[in-house]
């Protein structure tokens, strides 16, 4: 029963971290909508861990523009069938759903490792 207790605790701990690692970046866009409407951003990136107890997916993703730049975070990922699509080492692109103080990431598309994937133009 207190490893349980423990063990929640911690995740709690982990979680609460997980969210204000990019709350900083996510505040300076608001204050003109009053209404969080929701936004999309697309990201690319690689997934780097997995938390299927917590459905938190660890993504080293390139920059996000007009959302955060470059790093490794947990992102909530909070479909199910989206969370099963990956696997630790996919090379991705996803999309990162905001609205308000929410945040999760889902359509993942898995990208070819060979430098295959499609190129901006
Ligand atoms: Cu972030």
């Amino acid at each position: 029963m207190r490893t349980a207790i423990l063990y929640f605790t911690t995740a709690l701990l982990a979680a609460g971290l997980l969210l204000t690692g990019c709350s900083s970046a996510s505040k300076t866009e608001e204050k003109a909508a009053s209404k969080p409407a929701m936004q999309e951003y697309p990201m690319k990136g690689e997934i780097k861990g997995l938390d299927p107890s917590q459905h938190v997916a660890t993504i080293k993703h390139e920059a996000i523009d007009g959302f955060m730049g470059a790093m490794t975070m947990g992102y909530p990922v909070k479909d199910p069938a989206e969370f099963s699509k990956i696997a630790v080492g996919d090379a991705i692109t996803a999309t990162v759903y905001v609205s308000g103080d929410d945040m999760y990431v889902g359509n993942f598309q898995k990208v070819p490792k060979d430098g295959a994937a499609p190129a901006k133009k």
